[in-house]
C-alpha cells in the first residue's frame, strides 16, 4: 500500500491533521508520519479549489511548487514600503512556515531546489486610509520561471496596500506543509488569480458589555478575521450591563464595568483600532440608545428616568444628549471609521410614559412615546452627523418613522422581516444580519443555514442591489466570554464571509456538502493550525457509525 502525505486529507481534518499537527510541533521531526499509524491523509477532491473564500477569477495548473524556508520580500510600487505590507508579510512568513521545524530548514539548506524564493509585492497607491470601499482588489500570480509572464516567483499586485494584505492571505493558503518532503508546496500550480470583494462591508458584531472581552482576545478574533476576509469588526461595546470603555469628558461612566480590572482605557481602544487597520479592519463602534443603555446611570444616575425604572435613558433631560455628545467627542478620537452605529432598537417606553417628570415633558411638548422615540434617535443622530459620521441605526428606527430618518442613514436589518427590500427602495443604504441565519449566539443555526442566506434575496433590481453594502454576523456574548467566544464565532462566520466575498453564482453551484464542504472543513482546519480555537464544522453524531 502506497502512503502519499502530499496532500492533506479534508475529510479526516479534524481527526488527523489537525491532531498530527499539533502532534509534529511538539516532537519535532523526529517522527515520521508512518509511525503514527496514519495511512491516507491523501484524498483531497482535486476539482475543489481548497480556497476560503473563493476568489472572483482564478485558474491553476498540475504542479508542485516547493517554497524556500528562507522566502524573501521585494517590493514595487508608491506603496509597495509601507510597513503595513512589510509586517504582514512577516505575519505570513510565520504561518506558512510553521509546521517547518528548524531540524528540516537545515537539512534542505544551500539546496537549490526551491521554486519560489522571493515574493513580489506591488503596491499602487501610498494611501493608508482605510474606509468603506477601499479597494481590496488583488491578483496573485505564482508560477515557476518557465510558467510566470512577469518577474519573480510569486507576485501580489495590488491598488492598495489592503488588497495586498488580501493577496497574502490567498497566497499563504496556497502554501501547505508536506511532512513527507518537510517543505512547504504550492499544488496546482501554476496558480493565475484575480480578486475584488462582491460587498464592501463583511463584518462581524462583538458584544463585550455581557462579558468582557480581553484585549487579546480581541486582537486574536480581529486577526481571525483576517484569514476569512471579513473587514469589519461592529464593536458593540456598551449596553445595559455593563459600560466597559474610558470617557473622559464624563469620567464616572465607566463605573458602570463589571469591575475596574475588566475595562478599556483610551489607549485599549487605539491599540484595538490600530491592530485592526494593519490586518485591513475597520472598526465601527456603536452607542446603542436611548435602550440599551442602563449601565450609563451606575456613574450618572439622572440618566434614568428614575432610580426604579432605568430604560430606556431619560429624554426629557438635555443632560442625557450632553452626555451623548460628550462620549462621541471623545470617541471621534479613537474611531476614524465613516460609520458608527447608533443602535436604537428594542426601545420599551414604558419608563418613560410611567414616570412623572417625563409624563410632563410629553404632554408640555405634545409628544407620544413614539414620538419622543424619534425624536430621541434624531437628536442622536444629529450629533454624530456633526462629528462628521454616517450614523448606522438597527432597524426598527427604519420600521417606526422611515421618512424621518436621515437619508445617508444605513438600515442595519436583524429582524427576520427582511427590511433590506424596503430600505433600499426607500434608497437606503443597508446591512443584512437577518437573526434566523447570521446571530451566532444561536447554536442550533447550521452552517449550511448560515452559508446559504443571502444579502441580497428579495432585490432583484441593480440600484436598489447596490444599496445593500453588506452583511454582518453577530456574536451576542450573553452566554460568550473569553472561554468559548471563538469556538462559537468559528467556523460558521466563515460560511457568511465567503457569501460576502465570492461571487454570487459561485456559491450555489451543485450540491454544498459535496462542492462545499470539504472546502468549508478544510478552512476550519486552517483556522486551528493557526491557533484558533475553532468548533468542529457539522455535528458527527448525526453520520452513520463507523463499521
Ligand atoms: N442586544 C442588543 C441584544 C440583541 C439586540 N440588541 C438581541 C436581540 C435578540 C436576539 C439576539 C440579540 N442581545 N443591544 C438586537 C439587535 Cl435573538
Amino acid at each position: 500500500m502506497t502512503t502519499d502525505f502530499t496532500k492533506p486529507n479534508p475529510s479526516s481534518l479534524s481527526s488527523v491533521i489537525c491532531i498530527y499537527t499539533v502532534f509534529i510541533i511538539s516532537i519535532s521531526a523526529l517522527v515520521d508520519a508512518r509511525t503514527l499509524g496514519l495511512n491516507s491523509i491523501s484524498e483531497l477532491d482535486d476539482s475543489l479549489v481548497y480556497l476560503w473564500p473563493l476568489p472572483s477569477e482564478f485558474t491553476s495548473g498540475n504542479k508542485t511548487l516547493a517554497v524556500d524556508p528562507d522566502l524573501s520580500l521585494s517590493v514595487g510600487g508608491e506603496g509597495g514600503g509601507s510597513a503595513i505590507v512589510s509586517e504582514a508579510f512577516e505575519r505570513y512568513r510565520a504561518i506558512i512556515f510553521k509546521q517547518s521545524s528548524w531540524f528540516s530548514k537545515l537539512k534542505l539548506r544551500g539546496n537549490s531546489a526551491y521554486d519560489i524564493s522571493k515574493l513580489k509585492i506591488i503596491v499602487h497607491s501610498d494611501d493608508e486610509e482605510i474606509q468603506l470601499g477601499t479597494d481590496e482588489s488583488y491578483s496573485l500570480v505564482v508560477a515557476k520561471s518557465d510558467d510566470r509572464s512577469i518577474i519573480g516567483d510569486a507576485t501580489i499586485e495590488a491598488n492598495s496596500v489592503f488588497g495586498a494584505l488580501r493577496g497574502l492571505e490567498t497566497f499563504s493558503q496556497l502554501c501547505a506543509y508536506d511532512y513527507v518532503t518537510k517543505t512547504v508546496q504550492v499544488y496546482k500550480a501554476p496558480w493565475y488569480i484575480r480578486d475584488r470583494p462582491r460587498f464592501a462591508y463583511r463584518g462581524l458584531l462583538l458584544d463585550t458589555s455581557r462579558h468582557f472581552l480581553p484585549i487579546d482576545v480581541i486582537k486574536q478574533i480581529i486577526e481571525s478575521m483576517s484569514y476569512a476576509k471579513l473587514n469589519v469588526l461592529h464593536w458593540h461595546i456598551i449596553d445595559e450591563e455593563s459600560f466597559p470603555l474610558e470617557i473622559p469628558s464624563y469620567p464616572n461612566l465607566w463605573s458602570g464595568a463589571y469591575t475596574k480590572w475588566e475595562r478599556y482605557t483610551i489607549e485599549d481602544a487605539q491599540e484595538i483600532v490600530n491592530f485592526a487597520k494593519m490586518r485591513g479592519i475597520n472598526v465601527m463602534a456603536e452607542v446603542d440608545v436611548p435602550g440599551h443603555a442602563e449601565s450609563w446611570g451606575a456613574g450618572y444616575p439622572d440618566l434614568w428616568p428614575s432610580s426604579s425604572c432605568r430604560e430606556p435613558l431619560d429624554v426629557a433631560k438635555n443632560f442625557t444628549f450632553d452626555v451623548i455628545s460628550g462620549i462621541l467627542s471623545d470617541m471621534r478620537k479613537i474611531f476614524p471609521f465613516e460609520l458608527f452605529h447608533l443602535g436604537g432598537d428594542e426601545v420599551h417606553t414604558d419608563c418613560w410614559t410611567s414616570t412623572p417628570h417625563v409624563q410632563q415633558w410629553l404632554q408640555d411638548h405634545n409628544m407620544t412615546a413614539k414620538d419622543a422615540y424619534q425624536y430621541f434617535v434624531l437628536r442622536a443622530q444629529e450629533i454624530a452627523i456633526s462629528k462628521n459620521w454616517t450614523p448606522v441605526n438597527w432597524e426598527e428606527t427604519f420600521n417606526a418613522f422611515a421618512s424621518k430618518l436621515n437619508q445617508q442613514t444605513v438600515v442595519h436589518n436583524w429582524l427576520g422581516g427582511g427590511v433590506c427590500p424596503k430600505a433600499v427602495a426607500k434608497g437606503f443604504r443597508c446591512i443584512f444580519s437577518n437573526q434566523g441565519f447570521w446571530y451566532l449566539d444561536h447554536l442550533d443555526v447550521p452552517w449550511e443555514r448560515v452559508y446559504t442566506a443571502e444579502p441580497l434575496e428579495g432585490i432583484n433590481d441593480v440600484s436598489g442591489q447596490q444599496l445593500v453594502i453588506g452583511g454582518e454576523v453577530c456574536m451576542w456574548a450573553e452566554t460568550a466570554d473569553a472561554s468559548n467566544v471563538q469556538q462559537t464565532i468559528w467556523p460558521r462566520a466563515a460560511a457568511a464571509a465567503e457569501r460576502l466575498w465570492s461571487k454570487r453564482e459561485d456559491l450555489s453551484a451543485g450540491n454544498i456538502t459535496i462542492t462545499v464542504l470539504p472546502r468549508f472543513q478544510y478552512f476550519r482546519c486552517l483556522l486551528t493550525r493557526r491557533g484558533v480555537p475553532a468548533a468542529p464544522a457539522t455535528n458527527k453524531y448525526a453520520r452513520s457509525p463507523p463499521s
